[in-house]
């Protein structure tokens, strides 16, 4: 059996972190391990790169510094976790990948999708989900859910304004229009627990 490789994907307070746990919970009772990782992050490398792009002023890194730093934080985890994962038989879960940077850096920031592509050729050796879930909640849905969390605005993403957000919401969509066979748009509104079906009847062609 090989290792699947799933990604979520969406706007702050989507619901990504939540549904990677269910969905691993949920394949757990079918007998199918999965990890569970992140990004940026998941890898020790990976794990400090996070640690640079995310905290600081909103204008700490520009949109060129940031796209690298996303693309050296992934080449790391994919090397050191999401790879040997997969090689051993596990599936993947992660909680954000490639199309963040497209969506964030490339919709809402300008940086040109192809370059954001080659980035990820060389840094990742092109390794694509098998599947991707766009989780789309109204922006303001998603905000208020993110507050209710954490609070307003803790982190350089998080503390920007509804309009930059907005383009990331943009951005994802066009994504899964554009490629509909690895990514499917997930309405997120609704509890928890009717996202997780809808997300497991959406993975029903692997678990026949
Ligand atoms: N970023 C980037 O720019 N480029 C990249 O390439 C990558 C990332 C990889 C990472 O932030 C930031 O980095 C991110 C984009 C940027 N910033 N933004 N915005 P992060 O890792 O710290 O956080 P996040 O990825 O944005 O996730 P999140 O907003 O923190 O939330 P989430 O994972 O989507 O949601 P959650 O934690 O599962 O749920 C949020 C709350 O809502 C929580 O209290 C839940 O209990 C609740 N919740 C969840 N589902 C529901 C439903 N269905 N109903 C009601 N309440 C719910």
């Amino acid at each position: 059996m090989p290792g699947r490789f799933i990604s979520l994907e969406g706007g702050e307070g989507a619901g990504k972190s939540t549904q990677a746990r269910a969905l691993a919970a949920a394949l757990g009772h079918r007998g199918i391990e999965a990890v569970v990782t992140r990004e940026p992050g998941g890898s020790e490398g990976a794990e400090a790169i996070r640690a640079l792009v995310l905290q600081g002023r909103v204008d700490r890194w520009g949109p060129r510094a940031e796209t690298l730093m996303f693309a050296a934080a992934r080449a790391d985890h994919v090397a050191t976790l999401i790879r040997p994962a997969l090689a051993a038989g596990c599936w993947v879960i992660c909680d954000r990948f490639l199309d963040s940077t497209r969506a964030y850096q490339g919709a809402a920031e300008g940086v040109d999708d192809a370059a954001i592509l080659a980035l990820h050729d060389f840094g990742s050796q092109g390794l694509l989900p098998d599947r991707t879930f766009v989780l789309d909640v109204p922006v303001e849905q998603g905000t208020a859910r993110a507050i209710g969390r954490d609070g307003a605005g803790t982190d350089r993403f998080a503390a920007r304004g509804a309009g930059f957000h907005q383009a990331v919401a943009r951005g994802f969509r066009t994504i899964a229009d554009r490629e509909p066979e690895r990514v499917r748009l997930i309405d997120a509104s609704g509890d928890a627990a009717a996202v997780t079906t809808r997300l497991l009847a959406e993975l029903s062609d692997w678990l026949a």
